[in-house]
């Protein structure tokens, strides 16, 4: 096994897989947990080493995992399939960390970047079916695999302690960025203070809708399997579609440098939309309907200042390729607020529009 490095050979070596280990290569574009293509004389894999940072509780992360894929299975979605272990456990703990497997979900692809508003359109539809099955789950069963996860207001105060403690040296080389979150602190909590007060229901929803996290079909460009499940839990629909619209309705890479690329699309807006209205119609409600808009800033806001902050703090969360990588992050998620600010009240006459056309 030329390409295998020895302790991933002896991690692969644990689990069931079908033919014998041809390659093992890095895979995919997720910032968490580190994700490799596992070729066999037979077939193909997923293996993840998981990250135990991020999630400490392995445990209740898989039993989630478990939870989530059967019943998805059970209502007859195509979902992530777990491999076990050669002795039957849903992960493994080896020296080097704890891994888990999946079947590889075979003739798919992923975009990091929407090619046209059409597959945004059904990436939509995927979303929205996804929340209306995680209506009939039992909520009570999950685990609530990364407390405060879409708390704004939450994610603002480790922002500031971030920003306080600057530990890795860096906030004078991003004064103008750290302003602009700390001009829009006023608008954190609107969907949270929702939640807490009834005006906004509790369901369970993804809470990572970025378009890397569905897999399409490579010939009908249909979506196939909503993947990366570890953060499914109660939370907000708002926080599926505002996060969706914050990757996906962009004409550019969420680490694009060159800010002149960077823009918010309404046509994609408005594709995305049509696809996640057409399925959530039945259930969505008038409060949820007029926050449609507004949480796209706020989930661009959120994770842009999560990205500013890791970069504060020496990137120590999200996986990065040079030292600036979370400040460019966070430097595409403020033009997009800036330009969804410009836009409001041309998504709020899309999301209308889109209302009438489902009804
Ligand atoms: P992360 O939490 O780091 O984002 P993901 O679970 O999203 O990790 O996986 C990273 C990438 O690996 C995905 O964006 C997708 O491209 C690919 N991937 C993950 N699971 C599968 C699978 N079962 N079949 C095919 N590709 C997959
Ligand atoms: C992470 O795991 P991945 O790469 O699909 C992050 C999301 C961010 C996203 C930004 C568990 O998603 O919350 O929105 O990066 N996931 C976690 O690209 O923190
Ligand atoms: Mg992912």
């Amino acid at each position: 096994m030329p390409e295998i490095t020895q302790p991933l050979a002896s991690v692969v070596s644990q689990f069931s897989f079908m033919g014998d280990v041809k390659s093992v290569v890095p895979y995919g574009g997720g910032h968490i947990n580190v994700t490799f293509l596992v070729t066999t004389s037979e077939t193909r894999y997923i293996l993840q080493k998981m990250n135990t940072s991020v999630f400490p509780d392995t445990v209740h992360l898989m039993r989630n995992i478990e939870l989530v894929t059967a019943f998805l299975r059970s209502r007859g979605q195509e979902t992530l399939e777990l491999i076990p272990t050669k002795d039957n456990k849903t992960w493994l703990e080896a020296p080097s960390g704890k891994y888990r497997a999946y079947k590889f979900i075979e003739h798919t692809v992923y975009y990091d970047l929407v090619p046209n508003a059409s597959i945004f359109r059904d990436a939509g539809a995927a979303f929205g079916n996804f929340q209306n099955d995680l209506a009939q789950f039992d909520a009570s069963e999950l685990t609530e695999t990364i407390q405060h996860f879409h708390d704004t207001p939450h994610r603002f105060a480790d922002f500031n302690e971030a920003l306080k403690a600057d530990k890795a040296g860096r906030a004078d080389t991003c004064r103008p960025e750290i302003d602009f979150y700390l001009n829009h602190a006023d608008q954190y909590s609107v969907v949270m203070d929702g939640l807490a007060d009834g005006s906004i229901p509790l369901r369970v929803t993804h809470n990572d809708t970025k378009l890397n996290n569905i897999l399409m079909d490579e010939t009908t460009h249909k979506a196939r399997a909503i993947i990366d499940l570890d953060t499914v839990m109660p939370g907000s629909l708002l926080f599926d579609f505002g996060d969706s619209m914050r990757f996906g309705a962009s004409t550019a890479l969420e680490d694009e440098q060159d800010l002149s690329k960077v823009h918010f699309n309404t046509e994609f807006f408005r594709a995305y939309a049509q696809g996640f209205i057409g399925e959530v119609h039945p259930s969505i409600t008038e409060p949820e309907i007029d926050l449609l808009p507004f949480s796209a800033n706020l989930l661009t806001l959120e994770c842009g200042m999560r990205f500013l902050a890791d970069y504060l703090a020496g990137d120590t969360y999200f996986a990065t390729a040079y030292p600036e990588h979370n400040l460019v992050r966070s430097r595409t998620q403020i033009k997009l607020v800036q330009e969804m600010e410009q836009k409001a009240s041309e998504t709020h006459k899309i999301i209308d529009e889109v209302m009438t056309e489902v009804q």
